[in-house]
């Protein structure tokens, strides 16, 4: 195992590698910005070096300076959470290159699967269903014509580098399809140096359903069921439960199967998640994310698998602790996305906590870095806290979660906690009956 592993996060994912390193009894590192001097990781790590002015170019994404605090400190690994460098696969290159263990997939992995067509490709050849699409990029305006009469429309242009719906076009009928090409290259090559896109099919009405797998460098591949995180906003995820209310167990068996063999065919390592759009009883990949998630928890709640604490495990050459018969399903979490902003604008709210008390109690667990006192800095992410709640089923955890949004109390920012408590009076949300255009459409009935 390893002794010392340096965090290359901030907020609340920097506590939970923090304290899945401190039950596995590895000591830890924080980096931090000097916007971050006294934020809850920096005090909780063994020891701390500040990395960078605030912007995050200049600290949580500076490769030369995370790596020489790695050096300085003797730390022989780096996790680098979610978002930051934890999709780069040349920071995970680099890091290799310096002797330290990157806590994640192997560099290549996150490479492919960060170019979208090649991750298609890569998955649809181990047997994972595919959005039926173009073969590849589309490399003229007649070539797209060709392809998306062939699929039919409506056509989605996507961006090969994008991702998380940046670079999305959507072509309702032919007439639309010449300059959702043109502005979705032109957006592409502005955003990400690349302006390489394909089509596929647009699906209506889905649902966002993604399976959690972990793999050790030993050939086992577990996965761990799915989760739904059909309510999103501007392609920001803002409640996701697991298991997924829309799913028979049969769906559930086959399309974890279909995946974990896949993982395994792959040779994939660590902690990933293979995002679908499932519409009418069929799944239809979209991404692979080769990192940890922000929503991990409501797995680890349903599963009781620490994935953190395996991830770091798996990382340092150890077999995974378990075997996939050992997973069993039970009860029901969700999860609820706490941001420092306005409930109804989403305007963020950074600023100075003057008071603070999260909610606790059977089943509650809520995941955070802020703290009475605390000012919550301007240059970062709006997320506080993830509230995370579970129960024997569903209708337990919706009354344990109006219960626990009750007792939340924070003063001196604001957050969208109102929000939530609205969304758990709503009949279709009660129901489990939303796509990932609910969310929007019920925000925009609202303000009406
Ligand atoms: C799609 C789609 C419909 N059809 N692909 C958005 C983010 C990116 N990960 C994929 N996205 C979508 N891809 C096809 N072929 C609809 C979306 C989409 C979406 C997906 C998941 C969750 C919320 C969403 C909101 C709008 C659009």
């Amino acid at each position: 195992m390893f002794e010392k592993v340096l965090i290359a996060n901030r907020g609340e994912i920097a506590l939970r590698i923090h304290r899945a390193c401190k039950e596995l009894g590895i000591a830890t590192v924080a980096v931090h910005s000097t916007a971050d001097a006294n934020a809850m990781h920096v005090r909780l790590a063994d020891e701390s070096v500040c990395v960078g002015p605030p912007a995050p170019k200049d600290s949580y994404l500076n490769i030369p300076a995370i790596i020489s605090a790695a050096e300085i400190t003797g730390a022989d690994a780096i996790h680098p959470g979610y978002g930051f460098l934890s999709e780069n696969a040349r920071f995970a290159e680099i890091v290799v290159a310096h002797n330290i263990t990157f806590i994640g997939p192997q560099a290549e992995h996150i490479r492919v699967m960060g170019d979208k067509i090649a991750a298609k490709d890569a998955v649809g050849k181990v047997g994972i269903p595919l959005v039926p699409g173009s073969d590849g990029e589309v490399c003229s305006i007649a070539e797209a014509r060709a392809e998306a009469d062939k699929i039919g429309y409506p056509v989605l242009v996507k961006a090969a580098s994008g991702g998380g719906g940046r670079g999305m076009k959507l072509a309702k009928t032919a007439n639309d399809l010449e300059e959702a090409v043109s502005t979705a290259k032109a957006e592409s090559k502005a955003a990400f140096g690349d302006d390489a896109v394909y089509l596929e099919k647009y699906l209506t009405i889905p649902r966002h359903i993604e399976i959690q797998i972990i793999a050790d460098a030993h050939g086992n591949v577990v996965q761990l069921g799915e989760r739904d995180c059909s309510l999103q906003r501007r392609h920001q995820k803002v409640l996701e439960e697991a298991l997924s209310p829309a799913l028979t167990s049969e769906e559930r068996i086959r399309i974890g199967e279909t995946v974990r063999a896949a993982i395994e065919k792959l040779g994939y390592l660590g902690a990933g998640t293979v995002e679908f759009l499932y519409e009418n009883g069929e799944f239809y990949f979209i991404e692979m994310n080769t990192r940890l998630q922000v929503e991990h928890p409501i797995t680890e709640q349903v599963t009781d698998i620490d994935i953190v604490r395996e991830q770091i495990s798996v990382a340092a050459g150890n077999k995974l602790s378990f075997t996939q018969e050992d997973v069993k399903f039970r009860g029901h979490a969700i999860e609820c996305r706490v941001n420092a902003e306005n409930p109804r604008t989403f305007r963020p709210s950074p600023g100075k906590i003057t008071d603070f008390h999260a909610p606790g109690g059977p089943g509650v667990r809520f995941d955070s870095a802020v703290y009475t006192g605390y000012t919550i800095p301007p240059y970062y992410d709006s997320m506080i806290g993830k509230l995370i709640v579970f129960a024997d089923n569903r209708e337990l955890c919706i009354a344990r979660l109006k219960r626990s949004l009750a007792e939340f109390a924070l003063v001196g920012v604001e957050t969208t906690v109102p929000l939530f408590i609205e969304l758990v009076e709503e009949p279709d949300f009660l129901a489990g009956d939303y796509n990932i255009h609910w969310l929007e459409k019920w925000l925009e009935e609202k303000s009406e």
